[in-house]
C-alpha cells in the first residue's frame, strides 16, 4: 500500500510532477502515467520541466500519446505553498532546476543521492523509472490506460538501451504487464524513429574521429551535440566487439560534457566518471552502465593541441585501477 502514502503526501495540494531539465522518454512516461494515477483519485497535476526537449523521437512520443508537460516558464501560478512529486531524478542534482514550489515526493530508478527530507521517497533500482511508475498501476490494480501503457514500454526501452541495459526483475515483469495493455503499433513506430537526419553527421564524426586503446573507445564530438545524442554515440560505441567502456564527449561553453557506457559487470561507469571529471575539478556520476559527467574548460589545457591526451590518459588510469580492484 506505498503508494496510499503518496496518495495522502499530496492530497489538497497543487501538485506539479517535475522530471529533470532535459526530460527524456523514461521521465516522461513516469510523469504522464503518474499524473494519471493521481488522476484516478481525483487528484489533478500539472506535468513541468525548466530545460528544454531535446529529441524529434521524444517530441513524436509526445504528440503521439497526447501527453502534454509545460515549460517552468509557461506556468505563472506556482507558488511556495504548492507540492512537486520529482520522477527520474532528485532534489538537489545538477540536472533538475529548483522551482517555486515545494518538492515533497521523489520517484526515482537513480542511486540516492543526498539526504533531502522528502515527505514520500520512492527511489529504488531498475532500468527505468518507468517500471517504478507502472508498479503503481500493477500493484494497486487501478486500470492502466493504452497510453500510459504504451508510454512506460517506451521508457522502458529507452533506459535499458532495448532491455540490455541494467535491466531488473521489475523492469521484466512490469513488461510483461504492460505490453498486452498498449498500442503496440504505436510503440513500434516509436521504436523505430529513433534517429534523426541531423544525428547521422554526428555519427559520422564519431566513426571518423573514434581511437580505441585497450578496450575503451573514445570519441570527441567537436560540435553542439545534445545530452541524448551524445548518449546514442556513447551506446554506439560500445557497441563495437573490441570496446567494453566508451567515452564520449563534445564541447560546451564551460567545459566538455562526457557520456560513459560500460558493458555490464565489467566495470562501473558511474564511478569512473565520477573520478575521472572530480579530478579535473567537475563531476558526475550514474549507474554501472551508463552514466554522464562534466568536465569544466579551466582544468584542461585547450591550448594544448593534443588536449584530449589528459582526457584520455586519465581515464585509462581510472579504468586500470578499478581493473586491478576487481582483481584483487
Ligand atoms: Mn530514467
Amino acid at each position: 500500500m506505498y503508494w496510499n502514502k503518496l496518495l495522502k503526501c499530496v492530497q489538497g495540494h497543487a501538485v506539479y510532477i517535475q522530471p529533470h531539465d532535459f526530460p527524456d522518454p523514461d521521465a516522461l512516461a513516469s510523469a504522464f502515467a503518474l499524473q494519471s494515477f493521481l488522476e484516478y483519485y481525483q487528484i489533478s497535476s500539472e506535468i513541468c520541466y525548466a530545460g528544454r526537449i531535446e529529441t524529434r523521437s521524444t517530441l513524436l512520443m509526445l504528440e503521439m500519446l497526447e501527453i502534454k508537460p509545460k515549460r517552468i516558464s509557461e506556468i505563472k501560478e506556482m507558488s511556495e505553498k504548492d507540492y512537486i512529486i520529482n520522477v527520474d531524478a532528485q532534489k538537489g542534482n545538477a540536472n533538475i532546476t529548483d522551482v517555486p514550489g515545494k518538492v515533497v515526493a521523489c520517484i526515482d530508478h537513480h542511486p540516492l543521492v543526498g539526504t533531502y527530507p522528502y515527505q514520500y521517497q520512492d527511489v529504488r533500482k531498475a532500468g527505468s523509472c518507468s517500471s517504478l511508475v507502472a508498479g503503481y498501476f500493477y500493484d494497486s490494480g487501478v486500470p492502466i490506460g493504452k497510453k500510459e501503457a504504451t508510454a512506460l514500454l517506451y521508457g522502458i526501452h529507452i533506459d535499458t538501451n532495448q532491455l540490455r541495459r541494467g535491466l531488473t526483475d521489475l523492469d521484466v515483469d512490469m513488461y510483461h504487464y504492460l505490453y498486452p495493455r498498449s498500442n503496440t503499433v504505436y510503440l513500434n513506430q516509436l521504436l523505430s524513429s529513433k534517429l534523426e537526419y541531423r544525428d547521422l553527421k554526428a555519427f559520422g564524426t564519431a566513426i571518423n574521429n573514434v581511437q580505441i586503446i585497450e578496450h575503451v573507445g573514445f570519441a570527441y564530438i567537436p560540435f553542439d551535440c545534445p545530452d541524448a545524442l551524445l548518449g546514442m554515440l556513447s551506446d554506439f560505441i560500445l557497441s563495437l566487439d573490441v570496446v567494453n567502456c566508451s567515452v564520449v564527449y563534445t564541447l560546451r561553453p564551460e567545459g566538455l560534457k562526457v557520456s560513459v557506457r560500460c558493458s555490464a559487470g565489467e566495470l562501473h561507469a558511474g564511478q569512473i566518471i565520477k573520478e575521472v571529471a572530480e579530478s579535473f575539478g567537475g563531476g558526475g556520476g550514474g549507474h554501472a552502465e551508463m552514466a554522464g559527467g562534466f568536465i569544466p574548460k579551466a582544468s584542461v589545457n585547450m591550448e594544448d593541441p593534443d588536449w584530449e591526451n589528459q582526457i584520455r590518459t586519465r581515464f585509462l588510469e581510472i579504468v586500470h585501477q578499478s581493473e586491478n580492484e576487481s582483481v584483487l
